[in-house]
């Protein structure tokens, strides 16, 4: 491992699954999940996010071992009792409100109850003009590598930000570019998230980014999720 912020829990994540609280995952596929060998799971979703299914996700996944993480995308759905949240800014986007505005609000009405020891910031560069994050976001996901290698820069040597999130949710992105943008990065590590649909991708992945995302393959093809996990170990430690 790198010596990059050691002391943070996701500084050695390579594979990471995603579930998102709103889609129904039965208890065996969950147990699978959890006994994969991933080394974290992350619970968010762009929308249908809810207090309650949150808290229901968040009870099945802590009978296991693995570290659990929980990306508040919305403050209603901000339960306690996650082993480390992650608070998404949007970066390319025009509306303020996605990239401080909300979380502003949320800090000024619940700063007391916040674990701020661990509650890490992502900047999120969202490239895929479909997914339903970059329409609720209003991103402006068509960046070309420098532009994308720019925001991954600002968000780690200005920003100081400890997570880059290259996002292309559900479609597989363009690999230069997300390797790129972690080449032009030298404190934060960069998650990569989007259109993993089985070993081949996680490994080009693996290759590119610090730290891989696979969701909703989870729920159309468990074999084929599950089998990431091994592809990016086997990967090594990818372009550090
Ligand atoms: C979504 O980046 C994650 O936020 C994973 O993307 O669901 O396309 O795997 P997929």
């Amino acid at each position: 491992m790198d010596n990059r912020q050691q002391d943070k829990p996701f500084a050695a994540w390579r594979h990471v699954f995603k579930l998102d609280p709103e889609r129904l995952l039965d208890d065996d596929s969950l147990d699978a999940i959890c006994m994969s060998g991933s080394d974290a799971i992350l619970v968010g979703g762009t929308t249908g996010v809810t207090y309650d299914n949150t808290v229901d996700l968040m009870a099945r996944i802590r009978r296991y071992e693995v570290p659990c993480a929980l990306e508040v995308s919305t403050v209603e759905a901000a339960v306690p009792g996650f082993d480390y949240y992650f608070i998404p800014l949007v970066l390319n986007t025009g509306a303020a409100e996605w990239v401080t505005g909300r979380q502003a609000e949320a800090i000024a009405q619940y700063d007391a109850f916040i674990p701020w020891e661990m509650t890490a910031a992502e900047g999120y560069v969202v490239l895929n003009p479909n997914a339903a994050v970059a329409r609720l976001t209003e991103a402006r996901t068509s960046l070309d590598a420098t532009e994308a290698a720019a925001y991954a820069k600002l968000a780690d040597r200005l920003m100081r930000l400890p997570v880059v999130y290259a996002e292309y949710s559900g479609r597989f992105g363009d690999m230069e570019l997300v390797r790129g943008m972690r080449l032009a990065m030298t404190e934060g590590r960069l998650f990569y998230g989007g259109g993993i649909d089985g070993p081949e991708k996680a490994v080009l992945a693996a290759r590119a980014a610090d730290t891989v995302v696979v969701g909703n393959i989870i729920y159309s093809d468990l074999g084929a999720a599950l089998a990431t996990v091994q592809a990016v170990k086997e990967a090594g430690p990818g372009i550090i």
